[in-house]
């Protein structure tokens, strides 16, 4: 969090690079509008932001689909990863990168990164017997199949015996326990942190960093009959990002990742075999490792093949951008599973979205004009105490990285402001005392300038329209304290008419 207007403090948010063997669904828009949310939240508070998101474009799952698809893996890659640029455009996530695996600056951090692991001792040669599952991309034990088969991808995995280069991990988790245990790297939610404790307990196997049998992959630097693991590969984004080399001044300004925000499919690769890679590096552990819960589509989990596969952009193009940022992270506590139901989302639009934050800016924003000319008439401080209480909830939500508490401050606010209108009734007051009206219209659009800022970080453009009638939509050389301040509108200041926010959907009615 910045501290003072001097001394600037960094926040380096990101997002699991996707895989590119399909295109983006909502599942990815989830986490990446989330870690959006938080990106923009640290720019507003004057935090330097780098938020990293990208594609994780090699191993033999993307291969096979490159084959099926009668292109070259890399022809495949260029045109799935430019969907995930897309949908994430459509969905105004300010991403500051956007890495992909198979891009030089990758190539060469993983090779420096394999270099420094196997001078350091960590990585070793063996041979690996096993199960694998090209599905997974990772090799299964006889334990985890169901009548022979990968529980997830109903298949049978193949038998390998193959070289491999092992990453010596039971030499780090004892100290890795320890420190996840003390919180000296915070795994969130708390019963995720407990999950991964267990596995501490029930112990772990070295795992490879290699295959030999795959060829879509980085050669090692050592031997390059061998290509190194996916796992290996992916994660090595996060610094490769950072041009990962001995002099390079983003690494120093960066690193370490102040947050990897990820679902909870994933958080075993994150907590474990990361940070363990890191320590054998020399490199800092990454403060925090948020892992949201997944969720399932009107009950069911999402595939293609039962027809529920939501494309973020038919989604963009029914409700709009913000509000399709608003509606997913709104669902459900940010953390737990939970299930979206679609059919509710044009309800719950036109509920909190045109009756709620719409209707309140052009009730507001009317009464202005109708009985001030657009001009902010007097100054006062009716709601500061409100206002302030539920800055309160919001910050300590964002620094907390609920996302969906943020939001439910937000809605408070609105029915702060709206209790408001109700009781002091500005209609009547307009025909009995033009004095008390002032009143309440200024704390009226006084709130919703703080309704704005709060709102930014999840729904940009209504954020900024509003900022710009009430004539403050250039924030950004305000710190935070001076922008939570009450009282940023001036009496005398000009207000315009606000376009419709949120127009009502009639479909939903
Ligand atoms: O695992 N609910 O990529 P991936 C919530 N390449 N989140 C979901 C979701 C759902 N139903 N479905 C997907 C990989 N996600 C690796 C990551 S990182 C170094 C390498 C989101 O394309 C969620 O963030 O399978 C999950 O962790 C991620 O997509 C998995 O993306």
């Amino acid at each position: 969090m910045a501290l003072n207007d001097d001394i600037m403090a960094k926040f380096y948010i990101t997002t699991p690079i996707y895989y590119v063997n399909d295109k983006p669904h909502i599942g990815h828009a989830y986490t990446t509008i989330a870690a959006d949310v938080l990106a923009r939240y640290h720019r507003l508070i004057g935090d330097e932001v780098l938020f990293l998101t990208g594609t994780d474009e090699h191993g033999s799952k993307i291969a096979e689909s490159a084959k099926k698809a009668e292109m070259t893996p890399q022809e495949f890659c260029d045109q799935t990863s430019a969907k995930f640029s897309l949908a994430w455009d459509e969905l105004d996530i300010s991403n500051d990168d956007f890495i992909r695996t198979t891009e030089q600056r990758h190539i060469t951090g993983v090779k420096n990164i394999l270099n420094k692991l196997k001078e350091s001792g960590a990585i070793y040669e063996g041979e690996y017997k096993g199960l694998y599952c090209v599905g997974c991309e990772r090799f299964l034990t006889e334990k985890e199949l169901i009548d022979g088969k990968c529980p997830i991808h109903k298949t049978e995995p193949q038998q390998i015996s193959e070289k491999n280069y092992f990453f010596n991990l039971k030499k780090f988790l004892p100290r890795l326990e320890k420190m996840i245990d003390q919180n000296e790297i915070k795994i969130l939610p708390d019963n995720r942190r407990k999950e991964v404790l267990g596995l501490f307990k029930q112990g772990m196997d070295d795992f490879s960093v290699s295959r030999e049998s795959v060829k879509w992959g980085i050669p090692l630097p050592f031997d390059e009959n061998q290509v190194a693991y996916v796992w290996v590969d992916a994660l090595s984004n996060y610094l490769t990002a950072l041009d990962y080399s001995e002099g390079s001044e983003k690494l120093k300004k960066f690193w370490p990742a102040d947050l990897h925000l990820m679902a909870k499919d994933i958080l075993k690769f994150h907590a474990l075999y990361w940070p363990a890679m890191l320590m054998a590096l020399g490199e800092e552990l990454p403060k925090t490792i948020f892992a949201h819960g997944f969720f399932m589509i009107d009950g069911e989990k999402m595939s293609k093949s039962l027809g529920n596969f939501i494309d973020p952009h038919d989604l963009v193009a029914e409700f709009g951008s913000d509000a399709v940022r608003y509606l997913l992270l709104s669902q459900f506590p940010f953390g737990v599973d939970g299930d979206v139901k679609l059919g509710n989302f044009a309800i719950q639009y036109n509920s909190d979205l045109a009756n709620g934050i719409g209707n309140l800016t052009s009730r507001v924003l009317a009464m202005v004009e109708k009985y001030f000319n657009g001009v902010v008439p007097a100054e006062d401080g009716g709601l500061s105490g409100e206002v302030g209480d539920i800055w309160s909830d919001y910050q300590k939500a964002m620094a907390e990285f609920r996302v969906d508490l943020a939001i439910e401050a937000i809605r408070k606010l609105i029915s702060i402001a709206d209790g408001y209108v109700d009781v002091n009734k500005p209609w009547e007051l307009a025909k009995s005392d033009q004095e008390k009206l002032a009143k309440v219209i200024y704390n009226l659009l006084e709130v919703l300038r703080h309704l704005a800022l709060m709102l930014y970080p999840v729904m940009p453009e209504c954020s900024q329209k509003i900022l710009s009638a009430l004539g403050k939509s250039d924030f950004t050389s305000l710190t935070i304290e001076e922008l939570k301040k009450w009282g940023g509108l001036v009496a005398g200041s000009s207000v315009a008419k606000s376009e419709q926010l949120f127009p009502r959907l009639v479909k939903a009615e």
